[in-house]
């Protein structure tokens, strides 16, 4: 069969508080029952220059040092995920940023919810285009010799 669309790569954290209520699995189940691969895996604490280069387009908003905070807070679980339109597709999954509108059934709309943080915390990210996805798998993954390899 001939496909029209190259498979593309996204970046999917789970952050800390995911990885606090045991949701990795969860997450990753998700991921790959929707047909996605995973192509990547690692768990690591961010520091704060990971964090201000991940969120710069957040930088001068009034809630950019809580979310770096948060972020902080514990482990954070990097993915790179493949597969066509999986950027679009993951952010399906994921649901709205806000966890008290995120439709159920959505990652954020079963498992998020509001608990009166300065940051909002809704378990997962997920690059919002071809260009940040890009930029993200390198931040977290790095563009040398030990980046994942893409499928065959
Ligand atoms: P998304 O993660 O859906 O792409 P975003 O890029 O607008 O959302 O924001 C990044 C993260 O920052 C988001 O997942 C949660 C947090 N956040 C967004 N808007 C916020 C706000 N108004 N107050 C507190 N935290 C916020
Ligand atoms: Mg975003």
């Amino acid at each position: 069969m001939t496909t029209v669309h190259e498979p593309e790569a996204t970046l999917v954290l789970i952050k800390p508080d995911g990885v606090r209520r045991n949701l990795i699995g969860e997450v990753l189940a998700r991921i790959e029952r929707k047909g996605y691969k995973v192509t990547g895996l690692k768990m690591v604490v961010a520091d704060r220059a990971l964090l201000e280069e991940h969120y710069e387009e957040h930088v001068d908003r009034p809630f950019f040092g809580a979310l770096c905070d948060f972020m902080a807070s514990g482990p954070t679980v990097a993915v790179r995920v493949e597969g066509n339109r999986v950027i679009e597709g993951f952010r399906s999954l994921a649901g709205e940023t806000n966890p008290t509108t995120a439709r159920p059934g959505t990652i954020r709309g079963d498992f998020g919810r509001d608990w009166g943080t300065a940051a909002v915390e809704n378990i997962v990210h997920g690059s919002d285009s071809t260009l940040s996805a890009e930029r993200e798998l390198r931040i977290w993954f790095g563009g040398g010799d030990d980046a994942p390899e893409s499928e065959a």
